[in-house]
């Protein structure tokens, strides 16, 4: 463009904002560049402040992911080990940048890591999380941070809330009072020999490992019992009919008599 055009160019975009009309339909070349300049900038402004801007709830990705959390229950102080697992609803892989969990009890938030899921899959995070010593129902609440493939930026969905049920535990042996064979006593093995729903721990009449050997012991002092009697018996019996007869009383009686005998040597 010739200085004489540019000169022209301005002159008639100033008359124009002189005439009140609302933009510069005659920008001259220099403005032009600037003016382009100044509009990527703003984009590239826009660009960056959506991308650090707090992501919509929705998405399309958002309404077809499903999250499975569990167990729901766990005893009062115990230490658990939760799981989460998603499930990719879309056709798109999703790059699951963070799954922020918090627990009611606290104010903490917990990044329970990533995972990437192809289309329609799913995949399972697990953590160990020791629960309150207050009994009572809580609120989880679980944020997915993700994108999906060909989004331009990550998003978050949620947060989605599950309940979480903390149970008395009296003994704080991990076992819930409603579940514990011996609600009173730590026994986190449950262990009942005898199987009468009462744990070894608390259990009377099968206190470990010796009550494995009570029933036996009882059974042969039993047997001693009987043979001990049977033979008592039998000796009363004897006693009553007395001693057997004896051989019949000595008498002494005479010799039979011998006949004479004949002296050597023949008769006289
Ligand atoms: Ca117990
Ligand atoms: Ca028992």
């Amino acid at each position: 463009m010739s200085p004489n055009t540019r000169a022209r160019c301005c002159r008639q975009g100033r008359k124009r904002d002189k005439e009140g009309q609302s933009s510069r339909i005659g920008i001259c070349m220099g403005e032009s560049r600037s003016g382009a300049v100044a509009l990527v900038v703003l984009a590239l402004l826009i660009v960056g402040f959506l991308g650090t801007a707090p992501a919509a709830e929705a998405s399309h990705w958002c309404n077809p992911l499903t999250a499975t959390f569990g167990p729901t229950t766990g005893a009062a102080g115990s230490v658990v080990s939760i799981s989460i697992t998603l499930t990719n609803g879309i056709a798109d892989s999703l790059d699951v940048r963070a799954i922020l969990v918090e627990f009611s009890w606290e104010s903490s938030t917990w990044d329970w890591g990533s995972m990437n899921l192809p289309a329609y899959g799913s995949d399972t995070n697990t953590f160990t999380k020791t629960l309150t010593s207050t009994p009572g129902d809580y609120a989880v609440q679980i944020t997915v941070r993700g994108q999906a493939v060909g989004d331009l930026f990550t998003q978050d969905c949620g947060p989605m809330t599950v309940t979480l049920r903390v149970l008395a535990d009296s003994d704080a042996d991990g076992v819930p009072n409603a579940d514990d064979n011996c609600p009173s006593v730590a026994n986190a093995d449950q262990r009942d020999t005898d199987g009468d729903g009462q744990g070894d721990s608390c259990d009377q009449s099968s206190a470990g490992p010796a009550g494995d050997l009570l029933l036996p012991v009882i059974l042969i002092l039993v047997i001693v019992i009987v043979v001990a009697v049977a033979a008592v018996a039998v000796s009363g019996r004897s006693r009553a009919r007395g001693p057997p007869p004896g051989p019949p009383p000595y008498q002494w009686s005479p010799p039979p008599p011998q006949p004479p005998t004949q002296p050597p040597g023949g008769t006289p």
